[in-house]
């Protein structure tokens, strides 16, 4: 039997990282909304692009927490987008409520189901995911780091002009505005990255990487970036059904690693079969362990704001 991915919430993000699961041909997929019809007609429309894509995976759109019922993976990424007018505090409020009324339900229906959690503030999302189904920190990760990174990538494949293939970018701490991108951790090669380009274009990158996220906003007026956010999802996913033992940095759970205890922050883990086999722990200059904490700082106020 194939494995099951549950993506909770049906818009871009869920349903572009439903398509990429089904077009790998992976795992089943189910993909759920609150709006009746709507992840319905979006996975009717998968499915009948299976035969195009050569996969043998099923997918079903629903409105009912039954179907993703034994889920392997399920992936959050429901959530409102802050609209004018309303406050990061309002906004985080109005998620918080959104995902724990999710977990609730998955951890009744896939009790043993690796969680990716995707919707924002996401570090904070993932620390209320984990505490709200109980389940253990190997099996609620949150998606951030990957992105940042892959951001990174991009612009500096631009700038070297090399291929992206060939570029390693590291990206730790929450997945926000003090987000620790890590030039010396960044590799063309294996060539760290100090040694390739002067310093102020470095920090000039990766000041464009920090904001990447409003660049895209800023184009599309409304609505957020979801191709490589779910590309981002999907190695994930990927990492875990096939226990391909990735490193990839991730939102997990630290418990003294990196000096920091009790908090979701971006790090580099192993993924694999049972969700985070290992946290990677660097070794970090006196500036980048500043910076980290800084990072860590940030979600921890949002933390304490929701009371979790
Ligand atoms: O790197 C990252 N972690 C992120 C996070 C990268 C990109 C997007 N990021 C966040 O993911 C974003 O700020 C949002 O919080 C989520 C989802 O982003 P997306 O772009 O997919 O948002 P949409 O298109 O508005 O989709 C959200 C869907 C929408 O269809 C709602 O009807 C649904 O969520 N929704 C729900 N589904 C299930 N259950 C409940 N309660 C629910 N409430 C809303």
């Amino acid at each position: 039997m194939k494995k099951k991915v549950s993506v909770i919430g049906a818009g871009n993000v869920g349903a572009t990282t439903a398509q990429l699961v089904v077009q790998s041909g992976i795992a089943d997929a189910v993909l759920f909304d609150v709006v009746e019809g709507m992840p319905q007609g979006k996975a009717l429309d998968m499915a009948e692009a299976c035969p195009l894509w050569n996969s043998s995976s099923t997918i079903k759109g629903t409105n009912t927490y039954s179907d993703t019922s034994g889920s392997d993976i399920i992936v959050i990424t429901a959530g409102l987008a802050r609209k004018p007018g309303m406050s990061r505090s309002d906004l985080l409020h109005a998620n918080a409520n959104i995902v724990k009324g999710v977990c609730r339900e998955i951890a009744k229906t896939s009790p043993n189901a690796i969680v990716i959690v995707v919707t924002n503030p996401m570090d904070v999302m993932a620390q209320l995911a984990w505490k709200t189904t109980e389940f253990s920190c190997k099996r609620v990760i949150g998606m951030g780091g990957i992105l940042d990174a892959s951001r990174l990538a991009a612009f500096l494949s631009w700038e070297l002009d090399v291929s992206p293939e060939d570029i390693e970018a590291l990206v730790l701490g929450g997945h926000g505005d003090d987000m620790v991108p890590l030039p010396r951790f960044t590799t063309v090669k294996g060539i760290p990255l100090p040694e390739l380009l002067p310093k102020k274009r470095i920090e000039f990158l990766i000041e464009r990487t920090r904001t990447g996220g409003a660049e895209i906003v800023s184009f599309l007026k409304s609505g957020s970036a979801f191709y490589a956010p779910a590309a981002s999802t999907f190695q994930m996913i990927k990492s875990i059904l096939l226990d391909e033992k990735r490193m990839l940095p991730c939102a997990a759970y630290l418990n003294g690693e990196y000096g920091i205890k009790e908090i979701y922050m971006g790090v580099p883990v192993i993924l694999g079969e049972e969700g985070v086999k290992k946290i990677v722990e660097l070794k970090l200059t006196k500036e980048e362990k500043a910076q980290f904490k800084k990072s860590c700082e940030s979600v921890r106020k949002l933390i304490k704001n929701l009371g979790i």
